[in-house]
């Protein structure tokens, strides 16, 4: 390919630096060097000077963005696996193609959900703070007494890649696996894992919930006040999915009424920002949205976008189409 015939690549966000050296390779590519969400007035703007976009879920793309875009784009490459960010429908309409990173980030993400669930049972945070401020004078059998994992029945919604390698962790905890999924997965998948066929039976057995299921008008709300309660009393809630799935609301009454032991959290409604009322509670484990942020997964993430614009711009359907 002649320079001149070289797509132009917007890249909105710092992805890898490998990532950057092959679109850089491989495209014209045009970075915003700040660093800061795309607007929907810069999305718009650079999708008359590029063919194509490697955006992340910090860039919106509503189906008013959608109306408005340059006929010029024909591709957003999401360097994503969730495409809640985008109005597909509005941005099929425009004849867009758009595609996300299945797989590659599954085993980063359910570590990060691991380390919040561990975290969440065992004091994480009271223990850190106890040791690193200074205040740490006492020590007695009864202190930080957490939930023990072994043993446990930990209750998955959603048993896609980052579910199933969840399960895979915590069967190495000796815990007890349930799940619910849209549809039952086949016996190997399930690998002795408990189907429950409503969300309603899963959160009767859920000593620890772990949300891994992504957001849609369905999952909207989900873990609503009357959901919260249907878990045991003393359960631990993870959800390192997206914070558009649990009323915050409804989240902090179970923890301050003690319905819930704990909660481990890598997403809000709010991002960035999280949801101040969190703060009281050092029961409530909270990370920023990081969970597929590993050296590895960070290339994989961007190499799959990369992998999807170069069958797009060889003239295939790219891997990884919605
Ligand atoms: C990413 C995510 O960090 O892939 C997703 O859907 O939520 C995160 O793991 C983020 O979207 C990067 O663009």
């Amino acid at each position: 390919m002649t320079d001149a015939a070289r797509p132009v690549i917007w890249i909105p966000r710092r992805l890898s630096d490998a990532t950057l050296e092959r679109a850089r390779r491989d495209y014209d590519v045009i970075c915003k060097e700040d660093d800061t969400p795309g607007t929907a007035e810069e999305i718009i703007a650079m999708s008359a000077r590029a063919d194509g976009m490697i955006p992340c879920h910090s860039e919106h793309f509503s189906a008013d963005v959608a109306a408005k875009l340059n006929s010029r784009l024909k591709i957003i490459a999401n360097h994503s696996v969730g495409t809640d960010h985008c109005d597909l429908p509005a941005l099929k309409s425009r004849g867009i193609a758009v595609t996300n990173t299945p797989g590659v980030l599954a085993d980063a993400t359910a570590e990060l959900a691991f380390m919040l669930m561990l975290s969440a049972a065992r004091h994480g945070v009271a223990g850190d703070r106890i040791v690193r401020s200074g205040d740490w004078d006492f020590w007695s059998p009864a202190f930080l007494v957490g939930k023990q994992l072994t043993g446990a029945r930990l209750g998955i919604v959603g048993m896609g890649g980052v579910g199933r390698s969840l399960a895979r962790k915590a069967r190495g905890f000796d815990m007890e696996i349930h799940y619910h999924n849209r549809r039952r997965l086949d016996a190997d998948q399930e690998a002795g894992a408990i189907y429950h066929d409503t969300l309603e039976s899963l959160l009767a057995v859920s000593d620890f919930l772990s949300l891994n299921c992504p957001s849609t008008p369905e999952t909207e709300g989900m873990m609503n006040a009357e959901r919260l309660a249907q878990i045991p009393r003393g359960g631990v809630l993870v959800n390192a999915a997206r914070g558009s799935l649990v009323d915050e609301v409804a989240l902090v009454d179970a923890i301050e009424t003690g319905h819930l032991a704990a909660a481990g959290l890598d997403c809000f409604r709010e991002e960035p920002g999280g949801n101040p009322a969190f703060s009281e509670h050092e029961n409530i484990v909270m990370m920023p949205h990081v969970g597929s942020a590993t050296v590895r997964t960070r290339d994989a993430m961007g190499f799959k976008a990369l992998d999807n614009l170069d069958a797009f711009f060889a003239g295939q359907e790219p891997p990884d189409m919605l």
